[in-house]
C-alpha cells in the first residue's frame, strides 16, 4: 500500500478558548458558565480555575510560532461567546474581544496556517444560562445573532468554521452526570430538549452563512461531533450496539446527514416505547415538525468529528448500575460499557485507546451518511505531570494516522483532515491542569507560561514534513534524544 497521504489531507491541531485563554475578565469579557463553575470551590479539581490559563489572551504569539514550528497546515481555535458579546446578546459588543481574535487570524495567515474556528466549545453566557440555556427554544435565535457577528467579522480571512463543539458533551454528559457547566443534574429530559434545539442553533449559524455570507466568501461549515465507536462485547449484542451508537452520535448526525433528516428511526421509535412504558403522554425526545426536520438536514459542508476512545457494550446484569455517562442518564438502554480488548491507557482511563475504532467509526457513517468529507476535528492523547519524553502519545498518533491511511486507501474514504488536541497543555475541564494533552509542554508555575517542544511535537513535525506513514519518524527522534 502507498504510504502517502493524498495532498487534500492536511495535519492540524486544536485548542479551545476557556482552556487556554485566560483573560477571565479581561476587556470588559462577560462571565460564561465555565468561569461560574470553576470559581465554585469544590467543583474542579485542586479548585482550578482558567483565569489565567496558558494566558493565550496575551501569549497568543506564542502559539502561533509553536504552530509555525510544527509546520502546521491548520489551526483549530475557539471564539469565547461573552468575549465578543459580554451579555451574550448584541446589545454590548467588546472591539477588544473581536480585535483579539482578528490579530490571531491575521497572525495565522501570515505564517500560512489556515484558521479553523468553532463558534462554541461549552463557553455559554451566564445570562443565558439563567435563562434555561439550551433547554430555551430562543437559544436558536440567541446562537444565530452570534453567529451573524462573528462571520461578519471574520469570515473573509475564516474558510473553514465549526459550529458546536461536542453536542452530545453539552446535552448528555452535562445533563446525565451534572458535573459540567452549567452543573445540573436533569437526565431525564433535558439532554434531550437540549439535542434538538442544539440541532436547530447548529442548523440556524449554517443557513445564515448560506444564505448571507457564502456569495461573499467562500467557507464550508461542520460541527464537532463527539463520536466514541462501540463495539458489542458479544455478536449477540450487536442490536444493542447500534442503538447505542444512534444514542451517542446518531442523535447527533442523523437529522443533519442522512436523506431524510430527524431522528435515527429505531432509536425514534424505542425513545417513544420506554416513554409510554415511564408514563409520558409522548416520547421525551421531542418531535420535529416537518419544517424543522427540513431546515436541519443537509447543514454540513463535511462532517467534523472528535474521535478519542472505543468501548465495548452489553445488557446490564441484575442490579448491576449502567456505566458511563451516554448510558447513564438512559436506564432505558440499561447496558454497562467495557473496556476493549488489547486496548492501552493513557492517564484518563475512561477513555481507552483503540485505533482501529476510529476507522469502524468512519466505516459506520460511510455505510450509514453516504460520502461525505471527513475531518477528525480532535484526536489526543492524555498524560500525567511535566515530561518531555512522551514517546507514548507519538505512537498514539501514529496508530491512528495508520488506520485513517487504511480508511483514505482500502475504504475509500474521503479524509480531509487530522486535528491533534491539544496544540498546548490546557485546563483539562473539571481536571484542571492535572492532565496534559500537549504536543507543547506549558509551564503553569512559569509567570511566562513558557511552551515547550514534547518528543511528540517533533514527531508531528517530522509527518507533516514527510506526509507519509512509511518514514522513521518515530524512531528519529529516539535517536536524536540519545545524543
Ligand atoms: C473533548 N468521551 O471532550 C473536548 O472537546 C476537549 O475540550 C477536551 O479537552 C478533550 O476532549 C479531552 O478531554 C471529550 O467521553 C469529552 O469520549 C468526552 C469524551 C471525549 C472527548
Amino acid at each position: 500500500m502507498d504510504q502517502k497521504f493524498p495532498d487534500s489531507f492536511k495535519f492540524g491541531a486544536a485548542t479551545a478558548s476557556y482552556q487556554i485563554e485566560g483573560g477571565w475578565n479581561a476587556d470588559g469579557k462577560g462571565e460564561h458558565i465555565w468561569d461560574r463553575l470553576s470559581h465554585t470551590p469544590g467543583k474542579i479539581r485542586d479548585n482550578a480555575t482558567g483565569d489565567i490559563a496558558a494566558n493565550s489572551y496575551e501569549k497568543w504569539r506564542e502559539d502561533v510560532r509553536v504552530a509555525s514550528e510544527m509546520g502546521l497546515q491548520f489551526y483549530r481555535f475557539s471564539i469565547s461567546w461573552p468575549r465578543i458579546l459580554p451579555t451574550g446578546f448584541p446589545n454590548k459588543f467588546s472591539k477588544a474581544g473581536a480585535k483579539y481574535y482578528s490579530d490571531l487570524i491575521d497572525g495565522l495567515l501570515a505564517e500560512g496556517i489556515e484558521p479553523v474556528v468553532t463558534l462554541f466549545h461549552w463557553e455559554l453566557p451566564v445570562k443565558m444560562q439563567d435563562m434555561g440555556g439550551w433547554t430555551n427554544p430562543l437559544i436558536v435565535d440567541w446562537f444565530g445573532n452570534y453567529a451573524r457577528i462573528v462571520y461578519s467579522l471574520y469570515a473573509d480571512r475564516v474558510k473553514t468554521w465549526l459550529t458546536i463543539n461536542e453536542a452530545n458533551v453539552v446535552c448528555d454528559i452535562a445533563y446525565n452526570i451534572g458535573a459540567y457547566a452549567p452543573a445540573i443534574k436533569e437526565p431525564d429530559y433535558a439532554p434531550y430538549i437540549c439535542n434538538k434545539h442544539i440541532m436547530l442553533a447548529h442548523a440556524r449559524a449554517y443557513r445564515i452563512f448560506d444564505q448571507e455570507f457564502r456569495h461573499k466568501h467562500s467557507g464550508r461549515v461542520s460541527l464537532a461531533n463527539n463520536l466514541m465507536w462501540i463495539e458489542p462485547s458479544s455478536p449477540k449484542y450487536e442490536k444493542l450496539a447500534e442503538l447505542a451508537r444512534e444514542n451517542m452520535g446518531g442523535r447527533y448526525t442523523h437529522p443533519i446527514l442522512s436523506k431524510n433528516g430527524g431522528w435515527p428511526p429505531a432509536y425514534e421509535k424505542a425513545m417513544l416505547k420506554y416513554s409510554l412504558e415511564q408514563g409520558e403522554t409522548e416520547s421525551r425526545l421531542p418531535h420535529f415538525t416537518k419544517e424543522e426536520q427540513e431546515y436541519v438536514k443537509g447543514t454540513a459542508d463535511f462532517y467534523g468529528f472528535n474521535y478519542y476512545t472505543t468501548n465495548m457494550i452489553r445488557p446490564a446484569k441484575p442490579g448491576e448500575h449502567p456505566g458511563q455517562w451516554f448510558v447513564s442518564g438512559t436506564t432505558e438502554l440499561n447496558a454497562v460499557l467495557e473496556q476493549p480488548p488489547n486496548a492501552y491507557y493513557g492517564a484518563l482511563k475512561g477513555l481507552p485507546v483503540y485505533p482501529e475504532g476510529l476507522r469502524k467509526q468512519m466505516v459506520w457513517l460511510k455505510e450509514q451518511y453516504g460520502d461525505i468529507d471527513m475531518m477528525i476535528t480532535e484526536c489526543g492523547y492524555s498524560s500525567i505531570g511535566y515530561q518531555l519524553d512522551d514517546y507514548e502519545r507519538s505512537d498514539f498518533f501514529h496508530e491512528h494516522l495508520e488506520q485513517i491511511l487504511l480508511s483514505i486507501k482500502l475504504d475509500n474514504i474521503s479524509v480531509i483532515g487530522f486535528t491533534v488536541w491539544s496544540l498546548i497543555d490546557n485546563f483539562e475541564w473539571l481536571n484542571g491542569y492535572y492532565i496534559k494533552f500537549g504536543l507543547y509542554e506549558v509551564d503553569f508555575e512559569d509567570p511566562e507560561r513558557k511552551r515547550t517542544p514534547r518528543a511528540s511535537a517533533l514527531y508531528y513535525e517530522c509527518m507533516i514534513k514527510s506526509r507519509s506513514l512509511n518514514n522513521s519518524c518515530l524512531d528519529q527522534f529516539v535517536v536524536a534524544k540519545q545524543q
